[in-house]
């Protein structure tokens, strides 16, 4: 007889890659039926059975979800950043959390970089300005913008992403300073006060993960510090930045520019005050969107419940202390 298979969630249809097709070999692959993020009461009735979920960051993963999969042995996020779950409800369960970092560095890097030119350099404006058929003639002013050569590039977060993204910048001859927990200065770059990142650099670049502290880090009082011909980028997570007082900061032209892959509320609502400012840019949320990338995160998502299922260590774990807090034995 055939030895019962355990049961994965997946919270979508499909993923990129073959990753799936490899997951479904040695278990039993339960997919939502659906492209973007299911809506609770879709999930929760096929979590009952469950020993594994992978998840998006878009997905919620929470005590309320966790009460209906009482089976659940591990959880994998395909994306490095975990403020979607409750890491300590996770680890009071014995439930390892995985996540996929390193992967998507270089491709949220090169994001980053196209949204610091874009948005300095008014692309997307220019873009528009072609398709209206308002190109006539070429007045000398036409669209000016500011120089990323040679600028001061400030990094708000100095991870894996934030250092990829100044190696980027000293092929711009850019000089580029960070803000970090971590006091400490790198080949690339110096490490500075928050405050006097903001008052000194000609792009701010946002990396940060969210979590408490980093909430609202920029707000009314450091978009107030930013030069008036300063870029502001963010590619880490929309609340970490106060989007009512970064729409009143680009409104007022207080600030040159912004170029965001993340938004307060994903996705933005398509009457949000953002979306009529020329001078910003919006992307949906596609920093690690290169199939080769999202192929790998999948991957990674992949070794990680097989692990979990197999109760060894995830190879990438978000809530290491899982296996302290129980004793090296998470639940099976
Ligand atoms: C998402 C991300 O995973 O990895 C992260 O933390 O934000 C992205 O790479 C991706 O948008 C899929 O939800």
């Amino acid at each position: 007889m055939r030895k019962t298979r355990p049961i994965v969630v997946v919270t979508r249809r499909t993923l990129p890659g073959g990753g799936l097709e490899r997951l479904a070999e040695q278990v039993e692959l339960v997919r939502c039926e659906t492209d973007v993020a299911p809506r609770v009461d879709q999930l929760v009735p096929l979590l009952a059975r469950a020993a594994g979920l992978l998840s998006l960051t878009t997905d919620r993963v929470d005590a309320a979800l966790l009460d209906a999969a009482p089976h659940l042995r591990v959880v994998s996020n395909a994306g490095v950043g975990t403020d979607n779950l409750d890491l300590a409800e996770l680890t009071a369960r014995g439930i390892p959390a995985g996540n996929t970092p390193g992967v998507l560095v270089e491709t949220t890097a090169d994001l980053a970089f196209a949204l610091i030119l874009a948005a300095s350099r008014r692309l997307v404006e220019a873009d528009r300005y072609v398709r209206e058929g308002r190109w006539t003639g070429v007045p000398f002013d036409l669209l000016l913008g500011q120089d990323v050569h040679r600028a001061t590039l400030g990094i708000v977060g100095y991870g894996a992403i934030g250092r990829a993204v100044a190696r980027r910048a000293l092929g711009f001859d850019m000089t580029v300073i960070h803000h970090s927990r971590t006091r400490r200065d790198d080949e690339l770059s110096r490490w500075v006060p928050l405050d006097e990142l903001l008052r000194t650099a000609d792009i701010v670049s946002v990396h940060t993960p969210l979590t408490p502290e980093t909430r609202g880090l920029i707000g009314a009082r450091e978009l107030a510090l930013m030069k008036p011909t300063a870029v502001l980028v963010n590619t880490s997570r929309g609340p970490v930045v106060d989007q009512a007082a970064l729409t009143a900061a680009l409104a007022e032209r207080r600030i040159f520019a912004a170029g965001l892959d993340v938004t307060a509320v994903e996705p933005i609502s398509s009457d949000d005050p953002l979306l009529r400012l020329p001078n910003c840019i919006v992307l949906p949320h596609i920093g690690s969107a290169s199939l080769a990338t999202r192929s790998r995160m999948v991957e990674l998502a992949v070794d990680n419940i097989l692990a979990g299922l197999a109760g060894t260590r995830l190879p990438h774990c978000a809530n290491p202390e899982v296996y302290t807090a129980t004793g090296g034995t998470p639940s099976t």
